[in-house]
C-alpha cells in the first residue's frame, strides 16, 4: 500500500520540490497550506503537479487545525516546511516568527505525539542556527550561535524534535539545511532578488539592481537535490540531526557575477561599503548599487557545511553546483521577465 505524506508549507520552494519527488516514488501527499485570499498554488503548477496534491487548510498558529489535520490524514511521514523563513523579516516580526517557526512545530509535535506517535517527522532546520559560528565548516557538532530571531525560532523548534526523540522515541529528525535556491525561491531571498533584478535591467524595467552585504558568503545548492535528503532522512534506520550543504562557499558578489554573466554584462566592482558599484564593463553603464535598506542589525558573514555525514549514512550528495545554480536561475528569469511573467 502506498505511503501518506503530510507537508506542511507545500505552497513554499521545498514543499513544491519534495511534493514532486514524492508523487514520483508513488505516495499519496497531503499538502497543508494556511487560508490566503489568492490561489498559493503557482509552484505547484509550475512543477504541473497541483493536481495531485491533496490540499489541507491549516494554519500553524491555530493548534485545533493541526490537531484535525493529523487525525484526518493519518500519515505515515510528516515533513514540517512551514516557517516565517526570510531572516531579515524576522527582526521585524521576533514575536510572529517564534510563534510560526519556532512555537508551530510545538503544536505540531504535540499532536503527533498525542494522534499519531508512530508517525516519521522531518524537521526544517537550517544553517542559520549557527550564526557566526565559532569552526569551519560547520557540522552536526557545531555549537549553535543565532545571530537573528528566525535563527533562534529555529534552534527552538530543532531542540524540541531533538527532545521529542529522546522523551518520547519517536521518530523525529532534524535536517540542518545550508542554503537552497531554484527558479521557484521566494523573490526575497538574495540570490533570486539578484536574477530577476539583472534580467530587468536587461529588459528594462528598471536602471539598476540594488544590494546589501555582498561580501557574506553562503553554501549555496540546488532546492531539487536538498528535498531528495529530507525524503533519504525520513527512511534511515534511525532519527538523527543530518546536515545538507555542497561544502563550498560563495560570496553574494560572486553570485552576481556568475549570473550577469547570462545577461552579457561583465561586472568591475569600484568603490567601498555604501559606495560600491558594479559596472558593466561592456556599456559603462552602472549595474549594481547598494542599498543600506539590505543590511541586517546582525549579519551572518560566513557559513560552509560538511556534508560528510549525509554521504556516508544516507548516501547523499548534492548534483548542482553553485555555478550550474546560477545559470539555471538567470536563464529562467531571463525568459520570465521577457515574457512578463510573476507569478512565482
Ligand atoms: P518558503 O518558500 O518561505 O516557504 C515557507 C512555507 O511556509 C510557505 O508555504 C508558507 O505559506 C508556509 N507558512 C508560513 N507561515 C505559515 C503559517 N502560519 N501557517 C501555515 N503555513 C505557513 O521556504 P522554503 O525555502 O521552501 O523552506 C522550507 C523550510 O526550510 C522553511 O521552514 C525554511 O525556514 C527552511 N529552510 C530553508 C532553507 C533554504 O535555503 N531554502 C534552508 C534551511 C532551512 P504561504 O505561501 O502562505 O506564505
Ligand atoms: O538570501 P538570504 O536572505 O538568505 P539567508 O539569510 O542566508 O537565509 C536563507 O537561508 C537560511 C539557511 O542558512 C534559511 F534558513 C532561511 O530560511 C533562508 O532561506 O541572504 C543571504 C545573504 C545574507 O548574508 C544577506 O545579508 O545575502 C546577504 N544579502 C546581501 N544583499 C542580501 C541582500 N540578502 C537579501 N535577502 N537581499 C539582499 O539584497
Amino acid at each position: 500500500m502506498s505511503k501518506t505524506a503530510l507537508i506542511t508549507g507545500i505552497s513554499g520552494q521545498d514543499g513544491a520540490y519534495l511534493a514532486k519527488l514524492l508523487l514520483s516514488k508513488g505516495y499519496r501527499v497531503i499538502g497543508a497550506m494556511r487560508r490566503s485570499a489568492s490561489l498559493a498554488l503557482a509552484r505547484l503548477e509550475y512543477l504541473g503537479i497541483a493536481r495531485d496534491v491533496e490540499p489541507f487548510h491549516c494554519e500553524l498558529l491555530e493548534l485545533t487545525n493541526i490537531t484535525r489535520m493529523i487525525e484526518r490524514t493519518k500519515p505515515d511521514e510528516i515533513y514540517n516546511l512551514a516557517a516565517q523563513s526570510f531572516v531579515s523579516a524576522s527582526f521585524d516580526q521576533p514575536i510572529f516568527t517564534v510563534e510560526v517557526t519556532g512555537l508551530g512545530a510545538v503544536r505540531l509535535l504535540e499532536a503527533i505525539r498525542l494522534i499519531n506517535p508512530g508517525a516519521r517527522f522531518y524537521q526544517a532546520s537550517t544553517s542559520e542556527m549557527f550564526g557566526n559560528a565559532s569552526r569551519s565548516p560547520q557540522d552536526e557538532n557545531t555549537p549553535f550561535r543565532p545571530r537573528s530571531p528566525y535563527g533562534i525560532a529555529k534552534l527552538m523548534a530543532h531542540n524540541f524534535a531533538v527532545n521529542y526523540r529522546e522523551a518520547y522515541r519517536m521518530f523525529c529528525t532534524s535536517g540542518i539545511l545550508f542554503n537552497h535556491e531554484s527558479p521557484l525561491r521566494g523573490r526575497e531571498f538574495v540570490t533570486r532578488r539578484i536574477t530577476v533584478g539583472l534580467a530587468e535591467v536587461k529588459h528594462g524595467h528598471r536602471g539598476h539592481l540594488t544590494l546589501g552585504n555582498l561580501d557574506a558568503r553562503r553554501d549555496w545548492g540546488f532546492a531539487d537535490d536538498y528535498v531528495e535528503g529530507m525524503w533519504r532522512m525520513l527512511q534511515h534506520a534511525e532519527a538523527s540531526d543530518f546536515v545538507l550543504a555542497t561544502g563550498a562557499a560563495t560570496s553574494v558578489r560572486r553570485f552576481v557575477e556568475i549570473a550577469a554573466r547570462q545577461f552579457d554584462f561583465d561586472i568591475a566592482w569600484s568603490g567601498s561599503g555604501t559606495d560600491t558599484i558594479g559596472t558593466d564593463t561592456k556599456s559603462g553603464r552602472v549595474v549594481v548599487r547598494i542599498d543600506p535598506e539590505h543590511y541586517r542589525p546582525a549579519e551572518v558573514h560566513d557559513l560552509v557545511g560538511s556534508p560528510a555525514k549525509a554521504a556516508a549514512q544516507l548516501g547523499w550528495r548534492h548534483k548542482t553546483s553553485v555555478d550550474e545554480l546560477a545559470v539555471m536561475m538567470a536563464l529562467e528569469d531571463d525568459r520570465r521577465v521577457r515574457d512578463g511573467i510573476t507569478a512565482y
